[in-house]
């Protein structure tokens, strides 16, 4: 009997993903934009970050939003990667509440490198990004040419078509 031949290793291939980042309410780290610092610290290997900007609340809550997008490179498929985000969410505080109530911190998946992705309770890309100006505006500052794979438009000609709709945003 020869001796078993061992398997060559698994590839752990690299994808980009486009997160967005929001919080409007104090945390462990403090004031919104430091809970958005201590998160793009802790979501991993980072590769590009927009400016953190401040955002008009969209929805009941009535305080102003610390939004920004990261680019990072993860080897995880979405599902894993958002059982990641979920724990950092918990981490910060974040506690369950109403539906867009305030948040110490929320941590989207906007865009996939590997396409498009659907399982149960996540759907890539995020099903409102398309309409969201404080995640189009920062978005189309990292990756202004990619496009999105359900619509085939690019992340610039979204972006114009919201901040055309909403010239204040
Ligand atoms: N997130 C929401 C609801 N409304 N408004 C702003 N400005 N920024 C957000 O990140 C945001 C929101 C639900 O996740
Ligand atoms: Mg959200
Ligand atoms: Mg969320």
């Amino acid at each position: 009997m020869s001796p078993a031949t061992p398997l060559p290793p698994i590839a752990q291939v690299a994808t980009t993903y486009a997160i967005a980042l929001g919080s409007n309410r104090r945390g462990r780290h403090g004031a919104p934009e430091r809970e958005i610092v201590a998160a793009l610290n802790a979501v991993g290997r980072v590769v590009a970050q927009s400016p953190i900007i401040a955002s008009a609340p969209l929805g009941p809550s009535n305080r102003r939003y610390a939004n920004a997008v990261a680019l990072i490179e993860s080897a995880e498929d979405p599902s894993a990667l958002l059982v990641r985000l979920k724990r950092i969410e918990r981490e910060a505080g974040r506690r369950a509440g109403r539906r867009w109530g305030s948040r110490v911190l929320d941590l989207d998946i906007v865009l996939w490198s590997g396409g498009a992705w659907s399982s149960p309770g996540l759907t890539v890309p995020h099903a409102a990004f398309r309409t969201r100006g404080f995640v189009l505006g920062p978005l189309a500052s990292l990756v202004p040419t990619w496009r999105d794979p359900l619509t085939g438009r690019t992340i610039r000609q979204l972006a114009h078509v919201v901040d055309r709709k909403r010239p204040r945003d």
